[in-house]
């Protein structure tokens, strides 16, 4: 996990790209392991993603996003990505 929060450090210092976001895993981006994303854990990612977006992913409102949700959020911005980036 020390290795992931680096790698986060450096894709920030650099600027990270939608395309570059999309080769985050779902245990890349969960920082404390515990499982769920929450959106603090997603903007590191995305920094684009608000909680209306957040919570529009989030399936079943329990302020997290679990695996599944994660992927639906990651094809969305995968997607929509020069959308999202001109908001
Ligand atoms: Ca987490
Ligand atoms: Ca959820």
């Amino acid at each position: 996990m020390k290795f992931a929060i680096a790698t986060t450090a450096a894709a920030l210092a650099l600027g990270v790209t939608a395309a570059g976001a999309a080769d985050w895993s779902f245990e890349d981006a969960d920082a404390n392991g515990d499982g769920a994303l929450t959106l603090e854990e997603v903007q590191v990612i995305y920094p684009s993603v608000d909680e209306i977006q957040f919570n529009t992913y989030d399936g079943n409102a329990d302020k997290v996003l679990d695996q599944n949700e994660f992927v639906s959020l990651k094809q969305a911005m995968s997607t929509n990505d020069t959308r999202t980036q001109s908001k």
